[in-house]
């Protein structure tokens, strides 16, 4: 059975937010508001079409991709920079590569059981999300 990550999940844990935040140059007191966060990722999947929104009591983020199609990223209401993104399948999981100012930055998602995890990058910043499955 190929993986399908659609649905709602809910953060259970977030490891290192702060450093992918300074990374990507967050203020000090947006990284402290935005650090009491659990967000929920709500994600549909219609083969290859993907829309993940992230969504929070105090932001919320929306992007919907192709997989294998390079698309125009405007991370609005994170760090409000333009990247030139593009998702692959590696086996179950997807990574997508964010190329744009700043380097080495992408995520990398997959899925185990009821969990989805995520793994956010930035230069030398590694912050890893576990998210578990809306029953
Ligand atoms: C949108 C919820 C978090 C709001 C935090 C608000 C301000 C902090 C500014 C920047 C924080 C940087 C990133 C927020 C972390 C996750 C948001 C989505 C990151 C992302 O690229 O998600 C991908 C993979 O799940 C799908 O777009």
């Amino acid at each position: 059975m190929p993986v399908n990550y659609s649905g709602t999940w809910n953060m259970i844990s977030n490891v290192n937010f702060d450093g992918y935040m300074v990374a990507i140059d967050i203020d000090f007191a947006t990284r402290k508001l935005a650090g009491m966060l659990k967000t929920q990722k709500v994600i549909d999947q219609d083969g290859d079409l993907f829309t993940m929104k992230t969504v929070s009591t105090f932001r919320n983020y929306h992007c919907s991709f192709n997989i294998g199609e390079e698309f125009e990223e405007v991370t609005k209401g994170l760090d409000n920079r333009k990247c030139k993104s593009v998702v692959n399948w590696d086996g179950d999981r997807i990574v997508c590569v964010q190329k744009g100012e700043k380097r080495n930055r992408g995520w990398t998602h997959w899925v185990k059981g009821d969990h989805l995890y995520l793994e956010l990058c930035c230069e030398g910043q590694v912050c890893q999300q576990i998210f578990k499955k809306n029953p």
